[in-house]
Formats: structure tokens, sequence, C-alpha cells
């Protein structure tokens, strides 16, 4: 960033109510990140430098993009979970961004208002609030919360005291009749991103703005279907960062890189190029999300000789393998396919969450995979539960798993070090037997 970029972005960020020497010391951290793992990797496709482009530039041009917006009268609406329909807030006019709660960074200073044993997801988002250090939470209009979990759903009644929120409530169960209660719901979110930007929402720009989330969504599944190859034509830790980054580009943007990086990719397939040598160990991570720069689990896996090649996450499939196929043309039929999309999401939330063992299960012969590491981040009450169920089931079916539950922090690296190379030698001598 040369020098005049930083003034005119430091200016940005104060404008918007930054913490500008906070966010400095989270932005110099995150660049040492970025270089000490994503550079690190060898023989990546030539097509990742738009995602480099992103995330060694992560706060600034996005950030101007949304600045103009605003300039010009328009909102930005922020939120934490994929039960947040984007396509509704595009259709308003608006820009929707997943808001910053991947990092350690704010997490002290969190743990002076909530109490400590939180999941680090929740302490993060709210952490970044508190100290103003994400100039995304400041640029937003409104953040959208969500009563999935209990710690999130308590933690936005907090949120509310220091920033404009608005909580959709999301059913527990999946049945028809929660549906109904789900589409109602986003039927009460359109009023109110209709009455933040004063646009209307019409079957028209619903229609497009659905397009264009769902194209996406396409395009995300069309780069996972090409990891089932062997060799993976690409690292898990890249894929991650994309599909991290895929949370805060504009949509159209990103979704053009996605599928000009598959084009590349799929050629590697057919030359039998790969990250990893053919017998590496193939490994599928299925739990709590992770959220950007949360990169800690992949770089230990690819850096002991394996590859990731699949995220059973909203960080992964969960977010990307549902369309809405509205059943008729009307808003109400539009409303009725984005809460069907969104209620077939296996989150641990819900109660029975049968789908998403199936999920793994399948997942597991389609990419391949040798173990599956079900990860859990600390005091993530819901998916360390479903852990039982996900065991039992992988028991049954032979394939290896890991259970690890981690937080933010590197206290830990070494034991989980140590967990995930041993996981990784058992698989070896696994496929050494057979
Ligand atoms: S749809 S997984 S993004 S709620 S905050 S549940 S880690 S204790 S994030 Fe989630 Fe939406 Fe579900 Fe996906 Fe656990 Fe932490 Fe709760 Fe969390």
């Amino acid at each position: 960033m040369s020098k005049q970029d930083k003034a005119y972005y430091e200016e940005m960020w104060a404008g918007l109510g930054v913490d500008v020497p906070i966010h400095d010391q989270l932005i110099r951290g995150l660049a040492v990140l970025e270089r000490r793992l994503h550079r690190k990797q060898n023989n990546r496709p030539e097509k990742i430098d738009y995602f480099n482009g992103v995330l060694s530039d992560l706060h600034g041009h996005r950030i101007a993009e949304m600045v103009d917006h605003k300039n010009q009268g328009g909102k930005v609406v922020g939120s934490y979970c994929v039960f947040i329909p984007e396509d509704l807030v595009l259709a308003a006019g608006a820009i929707h961004v997943g808001l910053c709660a991947g990092s350690s960074f704010p997490v002290q200073d969190a743990e002076k208002v909530l109490p400590r044993n939180t999941c680090p997801l929740i302490k993060s988002s709210f952490g970044y609030k508190l100290i103003k250090a994400c100039p995304y939470t400041e640029a937003s209009d409104l953040i959208v919360g969500e009563t999935t979990c209990d710690g999130k759903k308590k933690m936005f009644e907090v949120l509310a005291d220091y920033h404009p929120t608005y909580v959709i409530e999301v059913p527990q169960k999946k049945n028809e009749r929660n549906q109904g209660l789900f589409a109602a719901e986003l039927t009460d979110f359109k009023e109110q991103l209709e009455e933040l930007t004063g646009n209307q929402i019409t079957p028209e720009n619903l229609k497009k703005a659905t397009a264009k989330v769902e194209n996406k969504f396409k395009a995300l599944q069309r780069l996972f279907r090409l990891r089932q190859a062997n060799p993976a034509p690409i690292s898990g830790l890249d894929v991650l960062t994309i599909t991290q980054i895929g949370f805060q580009d504009d949509v159209e943007r990103f979704t053009r890189q996605v599928n000009e990086l598959c084009d590349e990719l799929a050629v590697r397939v057919q030359d039998g190029i790969g990250v990893a040598h053919k017998g590496a160990s193939r490994v599928l991570i299925s739990g709590s999300p992770m959220s950007l720069p949360n990169w800690r689990l992949h770089s230990m896996i690819e850096k002991a000789g394996a590859v990731v090649v699949c995220e059973e996450s909203c960080i992964g499939t969960r977010l990307f393998s549902y369309l809405s196929n509205p059943a008729g043309a009307s808003l109400e039929e539009q409303l009725a396919g984005i809460a069907k999309r969104h209620l077939s999401i296996n989150c641990a939330c819900f109660t029975p969450n049968q789908g998403r063992v199936e999920d793994v299960l399948r997942m597991a012969k389609e990419y391949q995979v040798d173990g599956v590491i079900h990860y859990t981040l600390q005091f993530c009450h819901t998916f360390n539960n479903e852990g039982v169920k996900m065991e039992q089931a992988l028991e049954e079916a032979g394939i290896p798993l890991l259970r690890v539950e981690a937080d933010y922090s590197d206290d830990d690296s070494g034991q989980l070090k140590t967990r995930v190379e041993a996981f990784l030698e058992l698989l070896e001598e696994k496929k050494e037997k057979f």
C-alpha cells in the first residue's frame, strides 16, 4: 500500500468511527499471518492472485466501495450467519456483508463484558464492535442477528446497546410449519429493510438478487466439486480463504473470479496436477464455522503433508448447497422458496439434525476422504454435543474421526498439532494396510 493510499484509507476508516491505531495493529497482524501461511504454500493456481489481492487489501478497496455507496444514500447491512438471506438485502438496494468474527484480537476486550466461557466466535464479533476495530462493522447501518444458538441470541441483546441491531427468529425444527414461520419472519425482515433503505422489494428485483446470490452458490459448488479429484487441484487453506472472502466481496465480481479459478482448476484436474501428491491423505473438516482469519487447523493439516478436500461448515458446503427454486413468481412464493432454502441448512442448532450426519457420510465418499476432523469451537455446545452422533455414525461406517475443540488463541497449538499429526499418521498406516 502506498503512503498516499494509507493516508486516504486512514481518513476513510476514521470517518466510519474506526479506532485507527487499534485497527493498524489488527491489519499488521493479519498481514504477518497471511505471509506465514498462504504465501508459504507451493504450486498454487495462478488465478489465486485475485484472492491474494483481496486479502492483502481486506479493509481497503471493498470498504471504499461501501463508503461510496453510503455517500450516495445507500445502506450496508451486516450479519454473522448464513440464515440471513443476502438476496433480500440486495433486493432492497443495500450491500450485505458477513462481519468479522474469526480472530482472537478483540476477545480479551469482549471478556470485560461477556462471560469468559462463551464461544470465541461470539466474543470476537462482539469484541470488534466494542473496540471499533472492524470497518465492516462500523460501515453497517444495521446488524442483523438470529436466534440460532443461545450464546449468540443473548449477545445480540447486549450488542443492541452499541449498534442498531435487528434479530430474525430462526425455528429450531425443519418441518413445513417451521418453514411457514420462517417465511413470516422473512416478510417482517423485508419490511425492516424497506424502511431502512426507502426502497421497495418487488418480485422483479428479488428475482434478480436471488439469481446473483445463487450464481455465487453455483460457482462455489463447482469449486468444491473440483476438489473431489485426486490429486486435489487446490489447497484447503486457499478454498477456505476464498469462501471467507465471499462474505465480504461484491457478489458478481466474486462469482466471476471463482469461475475463472475453476476454469484453471479444471485444466489442472485433466492434467493430474495437484497441490499434494496423489497418495496424500485427504481430510474432511466438519463442524463450527471458521471465520476469517481462522486458518490454523487447515494450515496444520496441510503443513503435515495431508490435504483438506472439503469443509462441511457454514464457511463451506452449508453456505451454498441449496437453491431456492421458487414455485412461482409472486413475492410470497419467492419468500417461501428462500425460507425453504435456508431451513435446508444442517446447522447443529436444529433438532433433530440427522441430515448433517448423512451429509458427512455422503461427502466422505464423494471427496474420497481418508478421515474426518470434527471441529468444535470452545463452548459451542450445539456442535460439540452433535459430535456424539457423528462419532457413532462414522465409527459404524469405518471412517476414522478425530474430534477437536479449540478457541482462537495459540495457547493450545502445540497440543493440537500433536493430535492432528498422530491422526494423520493413523490415516497413513490404515492406507498402507489396504
Ligand atoms: S447456520 S453454524 S453460522 S448459527 S456462535 S453455533 S460456533 S456457539 S456460528 Fe453458526 Fe448460523 Fe448455525 Fe452456521 Fe456454536 Fe459459537 Fe453459537 Fe456458532
